[in-house]
């Protein structure tokens, strides 16, 4: 089936009339589109390729996650992803950013061990942002690998693997820094450790504590640059069902007294506890944080996000924080089972219309009647906005932008396919 795209006239009539439906409640459709087009995404590298990476030793996904699913097309160089990513960026609007993971390195063939990465493994990659117009974040690599199989990596208690882990903790640091200098930006770099046991500690203190004084000695080289150096907690993950060492707790404490970005990965939480209530608990403790914006179904599935009420209200409370300047908002997930590039391009339209659809908000009017005690009202306006024309205005967005309208990025995603991904065997 072919997916049309609907005729200019018709995107810019029914623009027209949803500005003037949205202006009757006091909301600006134009101020919305030009706050949402400076928001910058990053979109994570490893939905190109189920989180393999490149490696010359490759292990196989490890330490706690999982990729499932062996759809055929999975990027397998470097190259690859990124003629996939630049496919990916074509189907939504705006410049964002990419999200690297050390494992994503390019070393000519030869073995390097993760205490050895450096800048010059990712030059490509810096040149290739560069040609983007876009910044690099960066992820150190804490898992698929022999020292981190027994489960711990920086809370190991022994003292080499530790200090191996710490290597590899630094030299992210300075590949960010390296980043953050050539392409005259920010680089985040998000500390994620897989670290935990599957069943119940004797010692639930100790690997803390080792975990502290491992970070606290990774962050401690200067590495210059603008980079910011995240942490990122976990409730459980697969093998650590009982008893995650960088739990949520820890790592808030954590950021909080060292000043780092917690992360708040909208899958690490018990199964019905969602993040955009934390946003407004945090924020008055904390400069910025990262989202890792992903969604976990009955567990920490990292399905490909949609525009699901979750979203919606972490988009809303972040416009409601007036916090878009204060949260870098990364994706995060791996569904292997469909075509990759169609799982990244749903996930960050995804995100845009649920930030679009935030702005759009007459929050002042909610705010006013919440304040007056006319909560009926209160709810029943937000009931009516959800049939609002928002889709009017983001298909007038991307069409100002020259990427796909509506559905017809679905034709081009096929088309992709059938050209790219399936000569690759
Ligand atoms: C794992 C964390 C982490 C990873 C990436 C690949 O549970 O969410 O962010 O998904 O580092
Ligand atoms: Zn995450």
């Amino acid at each position: 089936m072919k997916f049309e795209e609907m005729p200019e006239k018709m995107i810019s009539s029914r623009y027209n009339e949803a500005k003037e439906i949205y202006s009757s409640l006091g909301v600006d459709t134009e101020k919305a589109m030009k706050t949402l087009a400076g928001v910058k995404v990053s979109m994570h590298c490893w939905q190109g390729d189920d989180v393999g990476g490149f490696e010359v030793n490759e292990t196989g996904l490890t330490g706690g996650i999982m990729a499932t699913g062996n759809y055929p097309g999975r990027a397998r160089n470097a190259d690859e992803l990124r003629k996939d990513a630049e496919k990916a960026f074509s189907m939504f609007p705006g410049k964002q950013r990419f999200n690297l993971h050390a494992i994503y390195l390019e070393s000519k063939g030869k073995f390097v061990d993760r205490n050895n990465v450096s800048v010059e493994h990712f030059s490509r990659w810096i040149d290739w942002a560069k040609e983007q117009g876009i910044g690099l974040d960066f992820n150190p690599t804490f898992f698929s690998h022999p020292k981190s199989s027994s489960g711990m990596t920086l809370s190991n208690p022994d003292k080499s693997i530790r200090k191996f882990w710490i290597e590899h903790g630094v030299r992210s640091r300075e590949i960010a820094a390296e980043f953050s200098k050539k392409l005259k930006d920010v680089c985040v770099n998000n500390v994620w450790v897989p670290d935990g046991m599957k069943d119940a500690p004797a010692d639930r203190l100790g690997p803390r504590q080792r975990l502290l004084e491992s970070l606290d000695e990774m962050f401690k080289a200067k590495v210059g640059g603008d980079v910011k150096d995240a942490v990122e907690g976990k409730l459980f993950g697969i093998g650590s069902e009982e008893y995650v060492v960088g739990s949520n707790e820890f790592y808030l404490a954590y950021s909080i007294t060292k000043k780092k970005l917690v992360c708040m990965d909208m899958g690490h939480y018990h199964p019905t506890e969602t993040i955009n209530d934390k946003l407004s608990a945090v924020l008055p403790f904390v400069p910025e944080l990262l989202i890792h914006v992903s969604r976990p179904i009955r567990w920490d599935s990292d399905h490909v996000v949609i525009m699901n009420d979750d979203l919606l209200n972490l988009a809303k409370e972040i416009v409601r924080c007036n916090a878009l300047g204060k949260v870098y908002l990364a994706t995060d997930f791996f569904d292997a089972s469909i075509n990759r590039i169609g799982a990244w391009v749903v996930g960050m339209r995804s995100l845009q219309k649920a930030l679009l659809f935030a702005l759009l908000e007459p929050s002042a009017i909610l705010k006013k009647l919440e304040l007056d005690g006319k909560n009926a009202e209160k709810l029943a306006l937000s009931e009516e906005l959800r049939t609002l024309p928002y889709a009017d205005v983001w298909n007038y967005y991307c069409e100002s932008k020259s990427v796909p309208v509506g559905t017809s990025w679905i034709s081009e995603l096929e088309d992709y396919e059938c050209k790219v991904l399936s000569k690759r065997k």
